[in-house]
């Protein structure tokens, strides 16, 4: 069989680089590019996948591709993405095991378009029939919806995340899939009044001005013309190889298919269109102070949302401040009137994506459910020129993920191996978990630190939380260099102005304060909310309920940061209940261009992706292991001391279970010896069986082929 020989076929590589020899750096970039010269871009490590980004679509994801791995062992073919979903899927459904699917690797490196074929795959093995079939098309038309909303070009990738997106789909016993649930991570709503140069709004302003019908425009009280909006950005306002106006047409029906009615998606547009009237909207000064607003966008936008012009109005003039049981109002100047539009349209638009996340759960979500196979597809490490509190943030849950799979791979895999009594030459790795605690320590990470900032009395500025933020990392860094030479925060004299610099796992990211105050807070004048409150608008009205005037005294909502990090834990915690499947995405050029290998670029991914390690780790290690119990109740058939009468009354005392094991273990050994496999197979540890030197199969299986 093709596929069979292909892992160790010399032409095209090594399909695993635990069977690589020998194995050193240059090998294993070599390995990886020859198979990436030839199209083939997955490779193992084991059972991990990495994923080589080929930024052009390959005949490889038919239907009869999804055949030919249905059902087949991992190793059997020749490396795909299809044998990790369909392991995944086959160890949840035969073994009620919950799964997650951990697709890791920085911006553009492909782990949207990985989890969606992840997805698609699943939806292609799992069951049949009408009311399953639903499902299936409901959890996959999610994903249009979601990217037009949440997804948008930046210079790193033309269809980039900008919210982190983890999704369960749940399963029956039998493996038929039931519905979901999207959980979403704070979404990069600053895009929404402003992007950096060469980048775009977020997908779905183009695609409505370009893809909706004449009347569906005039209802909306827009114009066609990008151009006529301050909020789009107008450098680059088509992508090439992008047709807005047919994505347009997908995302409507998707929207139709995961259950939003007719109504509720004219809502929605009515939002999408009332946040580009708003950034037309123009302050003015009058005498000193007060601002005269320009009215026909103005007009517009209250007649969309049906909310009083003179409310909004006066909502953009004036600031109510409640001092002990007083309201006091400040006219705002022309800078805070902006400051305020911006801030409500920021708002206005990650609301209504939250509530959309919401809407879709709505018609997925189901219970009770047996198993669940969570899927995880977050915004990729960046580095731009210019990075603020967004980078932070997404940087923040990269450093997290990472720390995981150092966790579970590296760590804990090793640690076991002592645990358990086995031999073991200890491997040596990075651990991130520095990075992570120098961002989220709760007495002195940057995160807390923020927060203590924006919490504090007086005036707060980005350079108050700058100063802060040296003084107590400098300290922090003479301290800890006494113990290792290593701090992550990094303070050199090169620093430009208003900067802090801190060495990630990927890569050193300069950081400019400006705004992080401001984004960390992320305030309201509560006057705009209560205008919106106001509206004549089911939906809007829903997106702010704090301006209810039910609602006096609420509370300060707390700081986005800490509601990120809040959330980020919950996310690492429930990840860890489950068995991971890791796919490593790797960007091969930074032209976003097809057969471009840089081998440099590579070659940084790998090392900070801590591959080498990886397979090194593997390499020493036992690939299968499983606890005695579940072996025995695995394979207690094949054995007669273990069946068909194995639950005896001694069966309880642990000498007589290891004996029954032992027993079962010479069989599996007697028979895997058919295979040719020279090695000692079976070692019988201390609460596991462990397969020895697995990974060796292939290499006899090929010589046994060949006999
Ligand atoms: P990302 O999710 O990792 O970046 P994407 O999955 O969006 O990256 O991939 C970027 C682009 O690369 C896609 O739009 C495709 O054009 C191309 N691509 C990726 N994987 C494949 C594949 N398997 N086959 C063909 N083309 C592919 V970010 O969301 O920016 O971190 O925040
Ligand atoms: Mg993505």
């Amino acid at each position: 069989m093709e596929g069979k020989a292909s892992l160790l076929d010399n032409m095209i590589g090594v399909g695993d680089m635990v069977l690589l020899e020998p194995l050193s750096e240059d090998s294993f970039l070599e390995n990886l590019k020859k198979r990436f010269d030839h199209n083939e871009i997955y490779t193992y490590i084991g059972s991990v996948v990495i994923s080589v980004n080929p930024y052009r679509s390959l005949p490889i994801y038919t239907p009869e591709k999804v055949e030919e791995y249905r059902n087949r062992n991992f190793y059997e073919l020749s490396p795909h993405i299809y044998a990790l979903a369909d392991e995944a899927y086959r160890s949840l459904r035969d073994q009620d095991k919950d799964q997650c699917i951990l697709i890791t690797g920085e911006s553009g490196a492909g782990k949207t378009e990985a989890s969606k074929l992840v997805m698609s795959y699943v939806a292609a093995v799992c069951g049949k029939g009408q009311e399953v079939n639903k499902v299936k098309e409901q959890l996959l038309q999610s994903n249009p919806v979601l990217e037009a909303f949440g997804n948008a070009k930046t210079v790193r990738n033309d269809n980039s995340s900008r919210f982190g997106k983890y999704m369960d789909i749940e399963f029956d016993f039998k493996g038929d899939p039931l519905g979901g649930v999207i959980s979403n991570y704070l979404l990069e709503k600053s895009r929404v009044v402003k992007q950096p140069r060469g980048e775009r709004n977020f997908h779905v302003f183009y695609q409505l001005l370009s893809g909706a019908s004449d009347e569906t425009l005039k209802k909306l009280k827009l114009d066609r013309d990008v151009s006529k909006y301050n909020y789009l950005c107008l450098d680059s306002a088509s992508v090439s190889g992008v047709d807005d106006a047919a994505n347009f047409r997908t995302v409507r029906n998707a929207m139709q298919i995961v259950g939003f009615m007719e109504d509720e998606v004219q809502s929605v547009l009515q939002l999408v269109a009332a946040v580009l009237k708003l950034g037309n909207i123009e302050f003015k000064p009058e005498f000193v102070f007060l601002t005269l607003v320009v009215f026909t966008d103005l007009k517009e936008m209250c007649e969309l949302l049906g909310i009083e012009q003179s409310v909004l109005e006066r909502a953009f003039s004036y600031r109510t401040v409640e001092a002990k049981s007083e309201k006091v109002s400040t006219t705002l100047n022309v800078a805070q009137a902006y400051y305020a539009r911006d801030a409500l349209a920021k708002n206005l638009y990650s609301r209504l994506f939250s509530w959309m996340v919401t809407r879709i759960n709505g018609s997925i979500k189901v219970g009770p459910f047996s198993v669940v196979m969570g899927v995880l597809d977050i915004y990729g490490f960046e580095i731009f020129e210019d990075n603020s509190f967004e980078q932070f943030i997404i940087n923040y849950c990269n450093e997290k993920l990472q720390q995981i799979f150092i966790e579970l791979t590296l760590r804990e895999e090793q640690e076991e191996y002592i645990r358990e009594g086995i031999e073991w030459t200890n491997i040596e790795y990075f651990n991130n978990a520095v990075i992570c605690d120098l961002m989220e320590n709760n007495q002195n990470g940057i995160l807390a630190m923020l927060d203590e900032e924006c919490l504090r009395p007086g005036t707060v500025t980005d350079e108050t939380f700058l100063d802060k933020l040296n003084t107590i990392c400098a300290e922090h860094q003479h301290f800890e260099s006494r113990l290792s030479k290593n701090s992550k925060f990094l303070t050199d004299h090169s620093l430009p102005h208003n900067c802090f610099r801190i060495q990630h796992y990927a890569g050193k990211v300069l950081y400019r304060v400006e705004g992080f105050v401001d984004k960390n807070n992320d305030l309201l004048y509560r006057d705009l909310s209560q205008a919106m409150y106001k509206a004549n608008h089911n939906l809007i009205k829903q997106l702010f309920p704090e301006g209810s005037p039910a609602k006096i005294n609420l509370k300060r909502p707390p700081t986005a940061g800490f509601q990120f990090k809040a959330s980020v834990g919950t996310l690492m915690r429930n990840l860890q209940t489950k068995n991971p499947n890791y796919i490593r995405c790797i960007k091969p050029n930074d032209k976003k261009a097809s057969h471009i290998f840089t081998e440099s670029l590579v070659c940084h991914q790998v090392r900070y992706l801590g591959l080498m390690e990886n397979v090194r780790v593997r390499r020493a290690g036992y690939a299968f292991r499983q606890a005695y119990e579940a072996c025995l109740e695995r394979y207690k058939m094949l054995c007669k001391k273990t069946w068909p009468h194995w639950k005896g009354p001694l069966f309880f005392l642990e000498e007589r279970r290891r004996q029954c094991l032992q027993d079962l273990a010479a069989l599996i050994q007697k028979i895997y010896r058919g295979w040719k496999c020279r090695r000692q197979f079976l070692l019988m540890k201390k609460s596991q069986v462990v397969v020895a030197a697995w990974y060796r199969r292939y290499a006899q299986e090929k010589k046994y082929k060949k006999i």
